[in-house]
């Protein structure tokens, strides 16, 4: 039996008593429906090959290679590894894989035209403990600016690349590494829902625009204070068979990147962009 339970205040659902191979479009649209109205959903108990989460993954829209090559399956572009060769050849640990996605808050994708709509995972190794994702909603984000702000930045743009004003590139291969900034309203109507949310990334924003450049710092500290309101998170514990997605478009989130590094914690994840990205996807 389907079954479709909140499981944090503002943000998450969760999802159990189906196989995600066996959905026609009637089973899928209450799923669908959930992810959106809650941000962050979790599938639980789920077997695949990844054939099978490819064709899962393509229901929520188009799934598009990331630019990290080095963490591309070696196969299959669309599918990254997260957790697979954390280790280098004298045994030392690489912060970078292990430690992918818990420098701070952030929303994947900021960097290009079009962002990833969804960012989605299917675990298959959890560590004994920690390894946790965290969730934050960017709706509440949003409604927590104060008047002033919100008219501040009614209209403003943000200035965005892979890895910011610190150009965190490491994962990038060094032909990769370039990187011209593309612009994106700050507060942003999501699509689907029409609501508005705070879209908003510390380490991907270079600056706001149409103000000067300590202004432009000032404000991105101050809406750093904004990204993460009481009530409004949500703490993945991950399990093996779990999907989890997100949507880029109104949530942050953060690996917690704690977990003992001689055990695994392995991922396969996808980015998935908008339909109608087609087209930029493949130039
Ligand atoms: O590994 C995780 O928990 C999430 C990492 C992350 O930020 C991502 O996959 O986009
Ligand atoms: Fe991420």
């Amino acid at each position: 039996m389907l079954q479709i339970r909140r499981v944090g205040p503002q943000i998450g659902v969760e999802v159990t008593g189906v196989d995600v191979k066996n959905l026609d479009d009637a089973g899928f649209a209450p799923i669908y429906q959930a992810w959106l109205d809650y941000n962050v959903m979790v599938v639980r108990d789920q077997e695949l090959t990844i054939e099978d989460f490819l064709a899962y993954s393509r229901r929520f829209g188009i799934v598009v290679p990331h630019p990290s090559k080095s963490t591309r399956h070696p196969q299959i572009p669309e599918i990254t590894l997260l957790g697979i060769n954390k280790f280098d050849a004298e045994g030392k640990l690489i912060d970078a894989i292990y430690r992918r996605g818990a420098e701070g808050w952030h929303t994947d994708g900021a960097y290009d035209v079009k962002p990833f709509k969804a960012t989605q995972l299917y675990a298959l190794a959890i560590p004994s403990t920690g390894g946790d994702t965290l969730f934050a909603n960017g709706y509440a984000a949003y409604d927590s600016l104060p008047e002033r702000l919100k008219q501040r930045l009614d209209g403003k743009m943000g200035a965005f690349t892979y890895g910011g004003r610190k150009k965190k590139r490491e994962l990038l291969n060094e032909e990769d590494r370039d990187w011209t900034p593309v612009y994106h309203p700050i507060i942003r109507t999501h699509p689907e829902t029409g609501r508005k949310s705070l879209y908003f990334d510390p380490g991907k924003i270079e600056s706001v625009e149409g103000v000067s450049a300590a202004e432009s710092d000032d404000l991105i500290d101050e809406l750093t204070g904004h990204m993460i309101q009481p009530d409004a998170e949500y703490r993945h514990k991950w399990r093996v068979g779990d999907i989890v997605i997100w949507d880029n478009r109104c949530s942050y989130h953060r690996a917690a990147g704690d977990y003992p590094p001689d055990e695994d914690r392995v991922h396969w994840r996808v980015s998935i962009k908008e339909r109608g990205a087609e087209r930029l996807a493949a130039e």
